[in-house]
């Protein structure tokens, strides 16, 4: 049998669970967001960050958090005080949208507003599984090279927005913000791109209003 034969089925009842996900997020007023990098390219890092200011701004969030192994990620969201539930896969390289309905349902949700679900740290397998969300998110750190994008090419065409991170680091390498974003040009011409560091908070903020935004887009309201 060949390995296409096998994948089909597999993706086509993905998509099916990953639809009922998505009816009952926005039964529910969740702009939802599917966050995928390499591992440690600072996708937790951008969810302790932003979450505190995403709730002082009125736009309350849950995180679902997605490893192999281990809470440690968790942990690091709970301590920021922002409800979130961890998903083990067990060796598994990407999150499925059964596995996000079951973790889904272990939230204790009252007013939130945005629902972060950080996948596991893989630039290929995560790309290809939807889980019922409105954004799929890349994120690229600096440090990772300007090769990426154009190596991993199906994340990068599909994200509705790109984060490039840890740009505090880009004078100690011979690279350049231009060469990162021309190279994320050649894949995706409309995508916003948003430059940001944990070094400097205020990074985060034109990202922040992009998720507002979106929110008021889909479910309308004021701020
Ligand atoms: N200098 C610098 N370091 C950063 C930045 N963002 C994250 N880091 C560091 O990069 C490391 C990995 O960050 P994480 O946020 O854990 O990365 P991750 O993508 O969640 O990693 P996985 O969950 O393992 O895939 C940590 O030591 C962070 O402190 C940044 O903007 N600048
Ligand atoms: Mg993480």
């Amino acid at each position: 049998m060949d390995i296409k034969d096998i994948n089909i089925p597999i993706l086509s009842k993905n998509i099916k669970e990953g639809e009922t996900n998505k009816n009952i997020f926005e039964s529910k007023g969740l702009l939802t967001i599917n966050l995928i990098s390499s591992p440690g390219s600072g996708k937790t890092t951008l969810l302790e960050n932003i979450a505190p200011i995403l709730n002082e701004q009125g736009f309350p969030c849950l995180v679902i958090e997605g490893d192999i192994a281990t809470t440690r990620d968790a942990e690091r969201i709970n301590k920021k005080e922002i409800k979130c539930v961890q998903i083990n896969t067990h060796g598994i390289c990407h999150l499925e949208s059964k596995m996000i309905r079951k973790a889904f349902e272990q939230l204790d949700m009252v007013n939130e507003k945005i629902l972060f679900i950080e996948n596991v740290g893989n630039l290929v397998c995560p790309a290809e599984f939807y889980l019922g969300e409105h954004e799929k998110i890349a994120i690229l750190s600096v440090t990772e090279g300007e090769d990426k994008p154009e190596k991993y090419p199906l994340l990068f065409k599909e994200s509705s927005c790109v984060l490039l991170t840890k740009v505090d680091l880009l004078p100690f390498l011979d690279l350049t913000e231009d060469i990162f974003i021309s190279e994320i040009r050649k894949l995706n011409k409309k995508a916003p791109i948003f430059l940001m560091s944990k070094k400097d908070k205020s990074s985060y903020m034109e990202f922040i209003e992009w998720l507002i935004q979106k929110h008021l887009s889909i479910f309308g309201g004021e701020r």
